[in-house]
């Protein structure tokens, strides 16, 4: 007998991680469906072009109902929430709109899948993230946070972040589903949004280097961060819906760098050694409260799933300066 084609329901498909695990469940043989929101979304046709293979279902995270079509068209094997308001800075501005699709929208994603699925074949990734550490000044791991760390989030969408952990372990737990949290820390690459530190920075400097622009603004240059490529930590998600058990993992890259280090590597990338003349520093892009140190710790991750990040940090910057000043020199 010919084997049946598993499906995957993406939320978030549009956005960064979205599109790489798209790819990576495309190249697995998947049958994919993505959640797409809005009635003139503007990433609907580049998706499209990009994806053909992937259905678009219209749905969005505040409304249920929408979810619950979502899954009676989609009959998924795997739910992957991908969706979120996932730019810190932007919580901030809009807390109660992040906490309604960051945080409430998770439950709304849960209750659809426990209400098509009652015979729990459904299994269920959710985007947790390791904002909800919160940093050096609350939570000193030795080896970096791992998947016993305690948390203390630091923005309304860390916070919005960790009610969606918890209510994905609470529906674990009192329902007997497949439903799991990774873990993740920063990552990275030619998907970024720009609004994103790395990619504004590797923008920049494309910019810079072709003459169409003199100079960056940034907000705090201290904070350092575990930055890994996208395309190795949608791997990892993978893994985590295949394995036996439920159980939650960090996905890192054991390293933490600052926004001067990140700088340093992407300014040497085209020639030019003292990056300080080219940044400015501007306090709109400064937090109201940040966080100062994040280091993740991926033992269990590689020891249970067989999971390791493959591109590190110099390849990481190279490799987004490098796809940065191809798009901007074919840019009029
Ligand atoms: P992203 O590029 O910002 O993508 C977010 C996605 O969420 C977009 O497709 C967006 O769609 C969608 N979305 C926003 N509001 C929605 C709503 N109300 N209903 C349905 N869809 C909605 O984020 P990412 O970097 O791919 O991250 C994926 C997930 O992992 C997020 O949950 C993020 O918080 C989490 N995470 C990311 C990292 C990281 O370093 N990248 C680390 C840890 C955790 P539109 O196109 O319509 O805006
Ligand atoms: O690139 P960022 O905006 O990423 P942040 O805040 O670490 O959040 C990302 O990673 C999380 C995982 O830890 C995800 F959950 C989340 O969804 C998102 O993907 O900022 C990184 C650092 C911060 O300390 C920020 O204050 O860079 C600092 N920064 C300095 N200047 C800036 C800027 N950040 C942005 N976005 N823009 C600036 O101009």
């Amino acid at each position: 007998m010919a084997d049946v084609k598993k499906r995957a329901l993406i939320t978030g498909i549009t956005g960064q991680d979205g599109g790489h695990l798209a790819k990576l469940l495309h190249s697995k043989g998947y049958d994919i469906f993505g959640i797409i929101r809005g009635q003139h979304n503007t990433r609907r046709q580049i998706t499209e072009r990009e994806f053909p293979y992937v259905t678009l279902i219209e749905a969005d995270l505040v409304d249920q109902s929408s979810l619950i079509r979502a899954m009676q068209i989609a009959k998924p094997d795997e739910v992957y929430n991908l969706a979120a308001i996932s730019h810190v800075g932007y919580s901030f501005k809009n807390p109660q709109l992040t906490s309604d699709v960051t945080g409430k929208g998770v439950l709304n994603m849960l209750e659809a899948v426990r209400l098509t699925d009652p015979d729990n074949k459904v299994r269920f990734y959710q985007a947790s993230t390791s904002e909800m550490f919160g940093g050096l000044e609350y939570n000193r791991p030795e080896k970096g946070y791992d998947e016993d760390s305690s948390f203390h989030p630091r923005s309304p969408y860390g916070v919005a972040k960790l009610y969606g952990h918890w209510i994905t372990t609470n529906y674990r737990e009192s329902y007997n589903m497949f439903a799991v949290s990774g873990i993740l820390f920063n990552h990275e690459g030619d998907r970024r949004g720009v609004e994103f530190v790395t990619r504004k920075i590797t923008n920049a400097v494309a910019r810079i280097k072709l003459g169409k622009q003199d100079h960056i603004e940034l907000g705090d240059l201290w904070p350092k961060r575990d930055w890994g490529y996208a395309g190795d930590y949608v791997e990892g998600m993978w893994r985590m819906l295949q394995q036996d058990k439920p159980e939650d993992f960090v996905l890192a890259t054991g390293e933490t760098h600052s926004i001067e280090e990140f700088l340093t590597l992407a300014f040497k990338e085209i020639g030019i050694d003292d990056w300080k003349p080219y940044v400015k520093q501007n306090p709109a892009f400064m937090r109201p409260a940040e966080v100062d140190l994040l280091l993740g710790n991926p033992e269990k991750a590689e020891r249970v799933l067989g999971w390791k990040r493959k591109v590190d940090f110099p390849g990481l910057v190279k490799l987004m300066v490098q796809h940065d000043l191809t798009i901007e020199e074919t840019k009029i």
